[in-house]
C-alpha cells in the first residue's frame, strides 16, 4: 500500500517540537566532544539493509506455524510491503530474492515495480536444501557435495538458473547457503564432501558475470545434526579463497555456536578483504532467528565497531558489505518486527560511529585498558534515538514507524485487500 506523504508530514508534525529539543540538545553535546553528527546522518543513507522476499509472511518452526492475516500472496505484493517499510524507515532500500520461491514471471515488470518503490535488487539466493515438485533427483543426501555427480550437476545448474534470473533483474551477487551435511558419524567422508563442494562452487563461480560476487554462508549444525560441509567461517574462508577473488564469506549472526566471538570473525575477515555479506538476527540458544538486538544489543554494537574500524583502514581491500535481515517472524507482525530490526541496526551503527577511533587506538597502544572500556561504554550508553529520527525525517520517513503503522491500521488494511488466510509463497 502506498502511503500519502501528507499522512507522514501530519504525523511527524505532532512530534516536531519535542524532537527538535532532544536532537538539538544531544547534537550540541556530541559536537562539543568532536563527533560529526551531520556526517553520521549522511553515512546512514548508505546503510541500506536488504529485506529478503521470504520475510514478509509469518515464519514457523518444524513444530508448527501460526498465521497472520494479509500476507503478501506474490512477489509483487512482497515488493509493495518492502516499499512501505522503506518509505517509513528509509533503511530498507534493497530486496533479496529467493529462487524458486519468488521466480520473477516478467523481469521487466518486477524491475519497474522495484524501481517505483525505490528498491535495488540485492543478492540472489539459491535453494538446494529442499526438493521441488518438478525436480528429477533428490537432495536428501546433499546437493553441491553429493556423492553422485548427476545430483551435483543438477544443483550447479539450479545456481546457474538463479544467476540468469539475477542478471535479468540487475542483481550483482549470489548467496549460497549449503545445507549439506550428515546426521551420523561415519556417514560422510567429510574431506571428500569438501572437495566436491569446492569443485561445484568453482563451476558456479565460472558461470558468474565478471562483475558479480559469490557469498558463501556457513552454519555449524541444522538441518543436519552431526556435521555440515561448511560449518564455520574458517571453512567458508578456505572455500572463498580457493574459489576466486570475487568469492567471499557471509556471516549470519545465528549461525554460530553459543558465545562465539562474532565481532572478532568480522574484524578478521575484513582485514583480509573477505567479508562479503552479513545477515542480521538474534538468538538466545541457537539459530533462533529472532529480532536483531533483542537479546544481544552490545554484540551488535561491537560488530559495527569492527566494521567501521575495518572499513576505514587505509589499506582495506574489503568490498562494500551486503547487509540483509534474515529472521523469522513467528509471533510478531513481520512488518513491525522488521521495523524494530532496522531500528536496532541503526542505533548500533550510530553508537559505533560515536567512538573516537584515534583516541581508542592511542589507549590501546598505551595498554590503558580501562580507558579502552570507558571509550566503548561512553558510546554504547548514549541515547542516540534522536539522531536516527532526524535521519528518517530528513529522508522523508516517519519519526516513529511502529506507532505510525498502528495508527494507520496498515495490517487491517492489508487483511482487507489480501484476506485473512493469504499465504506468502515459499513459507
Ligand atoms: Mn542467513
Amino acid at each position: 500500500m502506498n502511503i500519502d506523504q501528507n499522512h507522514i508530514s501530519n504525523f511527524n508534525e505532532k512530534y516536531q517540537d519535542e524532537h527538535s529539543r532532544e536532537f538539538d540538545f544531544i547534537s550540541e553535546k556530541f559536537t562539543k566532544t568532536g563527533v560529526d553528527v551531520t556526517g553520521i546522518i549522511k553515512n546512514l543513507e548508505g546503510l541500506q539493509i536488504a529485506i529478503p522476499s521470504w520475510a514478509l509472511g509469518s515464519g514457523g518452526t518444524r513444530f508448527g506455524r501460526f498465521s497472520i492475516g494479509g500476507q503478501p500472496r506474490n512477489l509483487e505484493e512482497k515488493i509493495e510491503d518492502i516499499g512501505l517499510l522503506h518509505s517509513l524507515c528509509q533503511m530498507a532500500g534493497k530486496i533479496s530474492l529467493h529462487i524458486p520461491w519468488d521466480i520473477p514471471g516478467n523481469s521487466d515488470h518486477i524491475k519497474a515495480l522495484a524501481k517505483d518503490a525505490h528498491l535495488e535488487i540485492d543478492a540472489m539466493n539459491s535453494n538446494t536444501f529442499q526438493d521441488q515438485s518438478d525436480q528429477d533427483l533428490s537432495y536428501k543426501y546433499g546437493s553441491l557435495s553429493h556423492t553422485d555427480v548427476s545430483v551435483r550437476n543438477q544443483a550447479i545448474d539450479h545456481n546457474k538458473t538463479v544467476i540468469d534470473y539475477g542478471k535479468e533483474l540487475g542483481s550483482k551477487s549470489l548467496t549460497v547457503w549449503l545445507a549439506d551435511g550428515s546426521n551420523h558419524p561415519g556417514q560422510s567422508n567429510m574431506s571428500r564432501a569438501l572437495n566436491r563442494t569446492a569443485d561445484s562452487l568453482a563451476q558456479i563461480y565460472e558461470y558468474m558475470p565478471a562483475d558479480w560476487s559469490l557469498f558463501i554462508e556457513y552454519k555449524p549444525f541444522e538441518p543436519y545434526f552431526y556435521s555440515t560441509v561448511i560449518p564455520d567461517w574458517g571453512t567458508s574462508f578456505l572455500l572463498a579463497s580457493e574459489t576466486g577473488d570475487r568469492a567471499y564469506t557471509l556471516v549470519d549472526l545465528g549461525h554460530h555456536l553459543p558465545n562465539t566471538n562474532i565481532e572478532q570473525i568480522v574484524g578478521n575477515l575484513i582485514s583480509r578483504g573477505k567479508l562479503g555479506g552479513f545477515h542480521f538476527n538474534d538468538s538466545k540458544y541457537a539459530d533462533d532467528d529472532i529480532t536483531v538486538g533483542s537479546i544481544k544489543p552490545y554484540q551488535l554494537f561491537l560488530i559495527f565497531m569492527e566494521i567501521i574500524q575495518g572499513m576505514a583502514a587505509s589499506n582495506t581491500r574489503n568490498p562494500e558489505i551486503s547487509y540483509m535481515i534474515d529472521a523469522s517472524h513467528n509471533l510478531k507482525d513481520p512488518l513491525v518486527d522488521l521495523m524494530e530490526s532496522l531500528e536496532a541496526i541503526g542505533l548500533a551503527y550510530i553508537k559505533a560511529s560515536l567512538i573516537d577511533y584515534d583516541d581508542l587506538e592511542n589507549a590501546r597502544e598505551e595498554n590503558d585498558v580501562s580507558r579502552c572500556s570507558a571509550i566503548l561504554q561512553n558510546a554504547y550508553q548514549s541515547d542516540v534515538r534522536p539522531i536516527l529520527r532526524e535521519f528518517r525525517q530528513q529522508q522523508g520517513g516517519v519519526f516513529d514507524p511502529v506507532t505510525f503503522y498502528r495508527n494507520m491500521n496498515i495490517r487491517e488494511h492489508l487483511i482487507q485487500h489480501r484476506g485473512q488466510n493469504s499465504i506468502a509463497s515459499g513459507l
